[in-house]
């Protein structure tokens, strides 16, 4: 799949970059004041990105209906139902740790000055289904460096929020809460990770992380956390939710890999979600065939240990 992606789109990037300028002035103050969902958002200024693949993507339907949230429910349903409850706006985000520029920044704040792309990257969750999502954002690594990580910094922890009232399923122990993830520093400084605030061309909706996701298109599912309020640079290793709930499950790395079986069930094939019941099982790639692009981070390390 390398070579495919590599499509740059004709418009240039300065082009794009001012029409969003006001594009975003206008879609900002409307969110900030309305609070509402602007079908518009983003719908005129972004390009298509040179990390994106051809794969033809699922439908909208699929990517919004067929989810894992667990604020809102286990069933893959009920995200869909229920995310809707959650506010979005004002959204606020903590960078803390070891970093130069710490603070309380406000979502506004965070994407100014970024050009947003689309990307269509496949997705593969730890239990065996996959789909493809053209996703709209931006790389990790450029709110990283706004905020100047100390050299002491080796790993970059994420939380979602914590807001029972809103998020019903935070009611329960399924996990606990809130929702952790965490990316080694280079991992995180990788173009392709992405911050998501996206996808089919609209803001995203609740159900896929609103306002702001992590996307690892390299990993299973469950690395990309969703509606992030705080990132900490941190020295050690952080703890990540579903390492914590069954750490022989679910190790820190998680790197898509076919030849490292989940010990409850194999990860050599996928089921592309949305082709019916009887569609046929695609062999799994490994690093979810972005192993030319990020094989190198791992060099020398042994990935069944380090699963
Ligand atoms: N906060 C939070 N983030 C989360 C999850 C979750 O339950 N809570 N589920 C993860 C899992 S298991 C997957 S597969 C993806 C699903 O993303 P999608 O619903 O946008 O396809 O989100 C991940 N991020
Ligand atoms: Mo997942």
């Amino acid at each position: 799949m390398g070579k495919n992606r590599f499509k740059y789109s004709e418009i240039t990037p300065e082009r794009v970059f001012l029409n969003r300028r006001s594009v975003l002035t206008k879609g900002l103050s409307f969110l900030a004041f309305s609070g509402a969902n602007s079908s518009s958002w983003a719908s005129e200024g972004y390009v298509k990105s040179q990390w994106s693949s051809n794969a033809k993507p699922n439908s909208y339907e699929d990517i919004t209906t067929y989810n894992n949230f667990y604020e809102f429910g286990t069933d893959k349903s009920d995200p869909s139902k229920y995310a809707h409850n959650l506010k979005t706006r004002p959204w606020v985000v903590e960078i803390g740790g070891l970093v130069s520029k710490p603070g309380m920044y406000d979502f506004d704040q965070i994407i100014k000055n970024i050009a947003l792309e689309e990307r269509i990257y496949s997705f593969r969750c730890v239990e065996g289904w996959s789909m493809v999502i053209p996703w709209l954002g931006f790389s990790l690594s450029e709110v990283l460096k706004k905020v100047e990580p100390l050299s002491a910094a080796k790993y970059v922890a994420f939380e979602t929020l914590v807001r029972p009232e809103e998020m019903f399923g935070q009611r329960y122990n399924i996990l606990d809460w809130p929702y952790r993830e965490g990316l080694t520093i280079s991992e995180a400084m990788h173009p392709l990770t992405m911050l998501s605030t996206g996808l089919y061309g609209k803001e995203l909706p609740n159900q896929n992380g609103a306002p702001l996701r992590l996307v690892v298109p390299w990993k299973y599912g469950f690395k990309s956390i969703k509606s992030i309020v705080k990132i900490s640079f941190t020295e050690t290793q952080p703890q990540t939710s579903w390492n914590m709930q069954s750490p022989r499950e679910y190790g820190f790395y998680s790197n898509v890999n076919p030849d490292v079986d989940h010990p409850r069930w194999s990860q050599a094939t996928e089921r592309p979600i949305g082709k019916g019941i009887f569609a046929k099982r695609k062999k799994t790639l490994k690093f979810n065939g972005y192993g030319e692009e990020v094989a190198s981070l791992y060099s020398g390390m042994d990935l069944s240990k380090f699963y």
